[in-house]
């Protein structure tokens, strides 16, 4: 297959071979279109049936990768909550509300407050920023999110000197979230970050993909996204976001301690679970939604390197997995 390289040096297969035409042509009218509208540019990326969400694109941070299609995106997913099989979120999801809602942002800073939803999504300018995505399961896709730096809100209460991570807190309510009812996890679902990594530019707050409002298989209305490492530190359903002292434990480390770190960086050359992170499958490709598409090499952080390796300057990444 042909491949070319993005400036991650990422390889991947060219558009023409794997992209639906409407894609394709979206696409086009991205590299090409620099007249084009950011509400112009939404509509020709959109491709489902949720509330528009204007964005601007945010090309410098994006990859030039093929986004995955937008039927994957929101029917292939991890949100255990909903099910533990990749089709359950999108069959499921359907009983949460995602109004009103509201997030509690507390713990180590000057200014605590809850946030209506309605508010978050006026307090930095939404851009849409195309990142790839990995899960620690070995599989891959490529999404146009929309949101902002997760660093406009914690900006916005003020850390105090003794903020050193950023723990975060999916809803608990069992009532529209039957997969609670399960012990397969401690909930609510929680993950964390250190400080200096949630503040990196790159860490998104999203509330929203393929120009429209999150899908609630998706994580709706407000999830994490953190590009460089696996896709399960990308909390969904975001209800309540504590800065503290203290590294946080998250549900993962609980369930299964020596399979998933703290840190999660993606990483081929580590491989703390049973099975390798040295290369993945890229949802969507290929016939048979990918499962015989040739398997692609995995980046160190996922290929965002030059922007997140100094967080991690001195440390041990083996041990520190
Ligand atoms: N609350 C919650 N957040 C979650 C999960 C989950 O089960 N519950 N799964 C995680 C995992 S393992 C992955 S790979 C991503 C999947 O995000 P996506 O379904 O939008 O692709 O969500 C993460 N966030
Ligand atoms: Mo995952």
């Amino acid at each position: 297959m042909t491949q070319r390289h993005d400036r991650a040096g990422f390889e991947h297969p060219v558009p023409s071979e794997i992209t639906p035409r409407k894609l394709h042509l979206g696409r086009r009218a991205f590299v090409l279109g620099l007249g084009l509208s950011a509400a112009a540019r939404a509509a020709e990326l959109r491709a489902g049936p949720l509330a528009p969400l204007p964005a601007q694109p945010d090309p410098g941070v994006s990859t030039t990768e093929t986004p995955t299609p937008y039927a994957d995106v929101t029917g292939y997913n991890n949100f255990y909550e909903f099910g533990t099989s990749k089709s359950d979120p999108a069959r499921n999801a359907g009983s949460l509300h995602t109004r009103p809602w509201s997030v509690l942002v507390d713990g180590e800073v000057r200014r605590p407050r809850r946030f209506a939803i309605e508010d978050l999504l006026k307090l930095a300018p939404m851009q849409e920023r195309i990142y790839r995505h990995r899960c620690v399961e070995g599989w891959s896709m490529v999404i146009p999110w929309l949101g902002y730096s997760l660093s406009a809100l914690l900006r916005a209460v003020e850390p105090t000197g003794n903020a050193k991570y950023v723990e975060y807190h999916t809803l608990l309510d069992p009532a529209q979230m039957p997969g609670q009812n399960d012990p397969v996890l401690a909930w609510p679902y929680v993950e964390g970050l250190r400080l200096d990594e949630a503040m990196h530019p790159l860490t998104l707050l999203a509330f929203g993909l393929y120009g429209e409002v999150l899908p609630n298989q998706n994580g709706a209305p407000l999830r994490m996204v953190i590009p460089w490492k696996y896709g399960f530190k990308g909390g969904k359903s975001i209800v309540r976001i504590r800065l503290v002292e203290r590294q946080p434990v998250t549900s993962w480390m609980r369930a299964v301690p020596n399979w998933y770190g703290f840190y999660s960086n993606v990483n081929p050359a580590v491989s703390p679970q049973n099975w390798s992170q040295a290369t993945e499958r890229r949802i969507g490709q290929g016939r048979f939604g990918g499962l015989f598409a040739p398997r692609l090499k995995t980046q160190l952080f996922n290929g965002y390197g030059e922007q997140v390796a100094a967080l991690y300057r001195g440390m041990d990444l083996t041990r520190d997995f």
